[in-house]
């Protein structure tokens, strides 16, 4: 696969829908040069976040965490570009709102662990996963792009 082709799953969270943010995050993104490759609007329920939080499904703040993810629609988002899961996880800052840099989606606009705006994925392999747990194939678009040139030297276009 060409490296330049990494893709990514974000998840615009409940939160950061109802405090009108959804166009300050995507900016962030789209200005830094990943390319969106997939994008829409859903209401989440359980299935699916018993799937994606498998790993919390024993912790204390589960079911809190599901009514938050289920408050409100979510927009998820697969963005592609060379390390693009790397590069998102550094874009959103770590987990908890208030230990995150500022600069960061989650450093700027974040002051809890839960409420945390935006998911990422956090390995290659899981956004493999987490991409076909979200979308159709006919859902992504595989396009091109006329700030591609202008964007990596020519060795990282491989
Ligand atoms: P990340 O989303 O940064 O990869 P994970 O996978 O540890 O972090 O956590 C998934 C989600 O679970 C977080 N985004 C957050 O919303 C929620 N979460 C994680 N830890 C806690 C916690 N201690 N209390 C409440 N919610 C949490």
């Amino acid at each position: 696969m060409n490296k330049s082709k990494e893709r990514t799953l974000v998840i615009i969270k409940p939160d950061a829908v109802q405090r009108n943010l959804l166009g300050e995050i995507i900016k962030r993104f789209e200005r830094k040069g990943l390319k969106i490759v997939g994008l829409k609007m859903m209401q989440l329920e359980d299935v699916m976040l018993e799937e994606h939080y498998s790993h919390h499904k024993d912790k204390a703040f589960f079911f809190g965490l599901k009514k938050f993810m289920e408050s409100a629609p979510v927009t998820v988002i697969v963005l592609e570009g060379l390390e693009a899961v790397k590069t998102v996880r550094f874009i959103c800052g770590p987990t908890c709102g208030r230990e995150a840099d500022a600069g960061t989606i989650r450093g700027d606009f974040s002051m809890s662990r839960q409420l945390n705006i935006v998911h990422a994925s956090d390995s290659v392999e899981s956004a493999e996963k987490e991409i076909y747990r979200f979308f159709n194939t006919d859902e992504l678009f595989d396009y091109p792009k006329i700030d591609f040139d202008f964007l990596y030297s020519d060795d990282e276009k491989e």
